[in-house]
């Protein structure tokens, strides 16, 4: 038994920021080093995604979380029980084999993230490292560049619009507090030009400004305008990235977009979405089409790829496999990677280096339903993602995870190094 052995594993029961139960896990190893972590949760998940453990019945809506807590203490910790936590791999490989499904629905991916993720917290802890520098990062650090949501819409705003994320990244600015500070001047922005023109009605599941807008088109409008108002040049300084998330409104090749009272094929969304590329400084697009569209993908990858970021989150799940499928495909050019997705650490990483040898992007991603966690912003640093998407400028669950980033870079003093413009190969002018 080394000093790194585990001693013992639990389960909690602590609350998501949409007020759900989730699932927390602690990991004590034999030298007293402790890791905790949270598992957050999806509200527009791709069906391939590993599958939470929820109760169901009637309290909390069906979401508690005591069965997989219970999975927990009574399944997970005897079996983890004297294994070596540096050994991520053989700690994931316990679990899957524990699990023992395709779509981890006995302990539920819920259960088997948290602990993945408090084990490497917890090796981090006996290393007495912070963890993103346990993982292998750079020293000094690169900090990922953000990915922040101005209009939340889709699933996290009760369908007020379908497009689901309206989000910002700062292409120019020099390093990651930059890349903060303008984002929160657009924000700040948004929402002015948003009351001033009657329309500000509070936010969204994500933080972002509720999306008051008559059609899905006009929020481009406003966060041009938005960007321009705080001062930078939009597609410059400042560019547009969306979460179509087409899966949500769309199906066998079918897109219907209800706030724009619009019916269309695969060919018709993609047109309309290449119109809106070529109108607006739109650099980044991810589930543009839905899981099932993969011909769709294919084909607009083959249109605007070489020129627009098109993300695979959905249709991807964070899955190695289908990461490979997809690149061969032609489809999609970078992954999205959400550690719950695929329900260990292991998984996620293998899916992460799966997309940067097809020669793709990846952009590390936090859930719509957050906690206080901040494991992913390590992740990203730690595994050299260029890109991290946490949601938007506002609500703790969100600025907890963009306050870690500026902790990190501040540990060698410097301001949050971005990765260089050879990262973004879609963004080169
Ligand atoms: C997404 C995420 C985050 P959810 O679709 O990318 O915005 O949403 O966690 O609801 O799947
Ligand atoms: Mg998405």
């Amino acid at each position: 038994m080394s000093a790194s052995t585990i001693a013992a594993v639990r389960g909690y029961r602590v609350w998501d920021s949409r007020g759900r139960p989730t699932v927390e896990a602690e990991v004590r190893l034999v030298d007293g080093s402790v890791g905790h972590a949270i598992a957050p949760a999806g509200a527009s998940r791709g069906s391939g995604e590993a599958k939470d453990l929820r109760d169901g019945g009637l309290p909390f809506g069906g979401y508690d979380v005591r069965d997989a807590v219970d999975g927990i203490d009574t399944t997970i910790a005897p079996s983890l029980d004297g294994l070596d936590a540096t050994d991520q791999a053989a700690i994931d490989r316990t679990l899957i084999d524990l699990d023992g499904t395709a779509d981890r629905s006995r302990l539920g991916g819920n259960a088997m993230i948290a602990v993945s993720m408090a084990v490497a917290h917890a090796a981090a802890a006996h290393a007495a490292m912070p963890l993103w520098q346990w993982l292998g990062g750079s020293t000094p650090p690169q900090l990922p560049l953000p990915e922040i949501q101005i209009f939340g819409g889709g699933a996290h705003a009760g369908r007020r619009v379908d497009i689901q994320d309206f989000m910002v990244v700062a292409v120019g600015a020099d390093d990651y507090t930059e890349a903060l500070d303008w984002t929160a001047e657009v924000y700040r922005c948004a929402g002015e030009l948003m009351a001033n023109d009657s329309r500000l009605y509070g936010i969204a599941d994500e933080g972002g400004w509720w999306p008051a807008f008559d059609t899905n088109e006009d929020a481009f409008a406003v966060l041009v305008r938005a960007i321009e108002w705080a001062g930078l040049i939009p597609g410059d300084d400042v560019a547009i990235a969306l979460d179509v998330a087409a899966s949500e409104f769309g199906q066998g090749g079918r897109y219907r977009l209800a706030r724009d009272g619009s019916d269309m094929d695969s060919d018709g969304l993609a047109e309309l979405l290449v119109r809106w590329v070529e109108q607006y400084p739109i650099i980044s697009i991810e589930d543009p089409l839905a899981e099932d569209d993969e011909s769709g993908l294919t084909k607009l990858t083959r249109a605007i790829g070489d020129r627009v970021q098109i993300v695979g989150d959905d249709y991807l799940v964070t899955n190695a496999g289908r990461i490979t499928e997809a690149a061969a495909k032609g489809a999609c050019n970078t992954a999205l990677i959400k550690p719950n997705q695929s329900g260990t650490l292991t998984e996620t990483l293998d899916a992460l280096r799966t997309a940067h040898g097809a020669g793709w992007g990846a952009i590390v991603s936090a859930r719509s339903g957050e906690t206080e966690d901040v494991t992913i912003v390590h992740l990203a640093v730690g595994w050299n993602a260029a890109q991290i998407k946490v949601g938007s400028f506002a609500r703790s669950e969100r600025l907890a995870k963009w306050n870690e980033g500026l902790r990190i870079a501040r540990c060698d003093g410097g301001r949050g190094r971005l990765p260089p413009r050879s990262a973004f190969p879609w963004w080169q002018k």
